[in-house]
């Protein structure tokens, strides 16, 4: 059985190194999901007592387009520290620190408080004072983004950077479940959705985040960020692009790259 401290330093190496690997299930067909979240809980710990902050989580696979072209056909969950939050001007460094990235149009969620037990469709909204458009980057430390379930829960779910535009009141942003998206590439539609392709609701991905939480015993804080996980199917990030996602009630934000 390949070891969650094994699998933690050989996907910290594919990071640093910038060299994709071999999913682990290729050859240790007993690795579950739990295992994964093993591997991701050496990395973040790895990475705080490295100086990293937690800044909060992101949900991927929540909508039917991702769990179809990915293979994975459930929801997953990683951790976001303020190393992968990218600032104005930082988003041109994206290609010079990945391997082979994608970006993906996100919902992002603010907590209002405490994220310390399960929340229910109607409680959500209560727990957020802020919604915005985000692009997330993600990186598979797997050649070809080729993995199963406890591959990619262990690589903290691909997660690589994130990108939020502005923050809006939750009651300003209108009904979330039918709010188009767009994401172009230099002014070129490359997919639409509306809100509702986040499991059937955007909140949905909240109540599965505080679920997944309570289970493992964890919890965010108020103020920290969560990402609903991508609307539609990611798309490469290409050099000196505009890669944009619009979420309509939300507004816009752009990762340009140099
Ligand atoms: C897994 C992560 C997907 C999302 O938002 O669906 C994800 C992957 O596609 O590499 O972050």
């Amino acid at each position: 059985m390949t070891t969650a401290s094994h699998a933690a330093r050989s996907l910290r190496e594919a990071r640093l190194a910038r060299v994709p690997r071999r999913p682990f299930t290729d050859t240790d067909s007993a690795l579950d999901e739990d295992w994964g979240y093993q591997v991701q809980d050496l990395d973040r710990a790895e990475r705080l007592a490295a100086g990293e902050r937690l800044v909060g989580a992101k949900l991927g696979l929540t909508s039917r387009a991702k769990q179809r072209t990915m293979g994975v056909a459930q929801p997953i969950v990683g951790f976001l520290t303020d190393a992968m939050q990218l600032g104005i001007g930082e988003d041109e460094q994206v290609l010079a620190r990945t391997a082979q990235p994608r970006v993906e149009p996100e919902i992002a969620f603010r907590l209002a408080r405490d994220l310390d037990r399960p929340l229910s469709p109607s409680t959500a909204e209560q727990a957020i004072d802020a919604v915005a458009v985000a692009v997330e980057v993600i990186d598979s430390r797997y050649a070809a983004f080729g993995f199963r379930l406890p591959d990619v829960v262990a690589d903290n779910t691909s997660a690589a950077g994130f990108l939020i535009g502005p923050w809006t009141h939750p009651r300003q942003a209108g009904d979330l479940a039918a709010a188009g998206c767009v994401l172009s590439v230099d002014g070129t539609v490359a997919h639409t959705a509306t809100g509702a392709a986040i499991l059937g609701h955007p909140f949905r991905a909240l109540v599965h985040l505080s679920e997944h939480l309570a289970r493992r015993g964890d919890g965010l804080p108020a103020g920290a960020v969560v990402l609903a996980g991508a609307l539609t199917d990611a798309v490469p990030v290409r050099p000196a692009a505009v890669h944009r996602a619009e979420i309509r009630g939300l507004g816009a934000v752009e990762l340009v790259t140099g």
